[in-house]
């Protein structure tokens, strides 16, 4: 099925979910997720919204929760689509996912049950060791240019097509 076709097909708003991306000069803060969705890659930190949160609300929880910091700064810089046609539904991997760029934060990044912060250079990013939607839209967000974009995977977790609606009111 075709991105374009999976989006009109879908019945109900997707599920929310946010990731931080914590930043000071020259450097990204990612984490290595140790277990569940996504084990095994380098991304920021975030997750599920929980009932009467808001999008904030969770980002900042979830960055005190993944690595033990509190952002002071939230600034948006994406509405992603993550979209998994092949996988039940009830596994809730679907997502709509703010993403959240951060410069000024509380804490020093600790290691938790759930993920292990690194800083990086932005010239050398894990790409290869990160979603493989990541490289398309990153850079773009990391350059100071609000995305948003739709992500089509398989089964595997391989992406089969994407798409930026920039302007299309996806969010
Ligand atoms: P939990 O479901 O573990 O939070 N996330 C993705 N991030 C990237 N870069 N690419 C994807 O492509 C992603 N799908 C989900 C959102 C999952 C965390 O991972 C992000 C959340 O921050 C499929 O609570």
């Amino acid at each position: 099925m075709k991105l374009c076709e999976y989006r009109k097909s879908l019945t109900k708003p997707l599920r929310q979910s946010t990731l931080c991306l914590i930043v000071r000069e020259g450097q990204i803060l990612l984490a290595m997720k140790k277990r569940g969705f996504g084990q095994g890659r380098w991304n920021g930190v975030g997750g599920k919204l929980k009932r009467d949160e808001s999008i904030k609300e969770a980002a900042i929880r979830e960055a005190q929760e993944e690595i033990g910091i509190t952002p002071l700064s939230l600034k948006k810089v994406a509405t992603l689509h993550f979209l998994f046609p092949e996988v039940p539904p009830e596994n809730d991997w679907n997502q709509e996912v703010m993403v959240y760029l951060v410069d000024r934060w509380e804490g020093q990044p600790i290691e938790s049950e759930e993920m292990a912060p690194k800083w990086f250079n932005i010239a050398e990013i894990p790409f290869e060791s990160m979603w493989s939607d990541d490289i398309h839209w990153l850079p773009k967000v990391l350059g100071g240019t609000f995305i948003e974009a739709a992500f089509m995977f398989d089964r595997d977790q391989k992406l089969l097509e994407f798409e930026f609606l920039e302007g299309l009111g996806l969010s």
